[in-house]
């Protein structure tokens, strides 16, 4: 498969509940013309067809996956365990502990097998897909000449901010 049309990155979320904030790693991914692909499974609800996918994408080549679960969030290191590619974990803000929850099942994973864990919420999901291309970007010196953009533009906004 060509590296025009292979899949970078996957983007995977426990349910379309979590969509609202994971379109911030789609948008961003989008904005870096990072191929990718976003899907909602659950490593709860549908584990069967979650380890299908791991699979198929695996063999296809995919770099980067990016897992989004809130509460019991097991999602990321169900990931985690099926692949040796870096996995990025973002914890959903929950409506019973505000993502607390999602953060420390997510983040306490066993020595062996990683997972990245960023921010909960959106700053995790922006976060997460900027990870995944600086780790892709490491081979592939046109994205990192984007990524020094990115940050040069994000430095010059904030320099030229007024307060009133
Ligand atoms: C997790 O449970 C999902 O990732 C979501 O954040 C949370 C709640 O899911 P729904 O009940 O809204 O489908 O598996």
């Amino acid at each position: 498969m060509s590296e025009s049309n292979k899949i970078l990155v996957a983007v995977v979320m426990g349910s379309k509940s979590d969509w609202d904030v994971m379109r911030a790693a789609d948008e961003t991914l989008s904005k870096f013309g990072v191929n990718h692909v976003c899907r909602v499974l659950s490593a709860h609800r549908t584990p069967k067809q979650l380890e299908q996918f791991l699979s198929e994408l695996d063999r296809q080549g995919c770099e980067v996956y990016i897992a989004a679960a809130g509460g019991a969030a097991h999602l990321a290191g169900v990931v985690a365990a099926q692949t040796v590619a870096p996995v990025l974990g973002v914890p959903m803000e929950s409506q019973s502990l505000k993502g607390l929850d999602s953060l420390l099942a997510m983040v306490q994973m066993p020595g062996g097998i990683p997972v990245g864990t960023l921010a909960i919420g959106k700053a995790g999901a922006t976060n997460a897909a900027l990870l995944a291309v600086a780790i892709l970007a490491n081979s592939r010196p046109a994205l990192k000449e984007k990524l020094v953009a990115f940050r040069a533009e994000q430095a010059e906004k904030i320099l030229k901010e007024t307060l009133s």
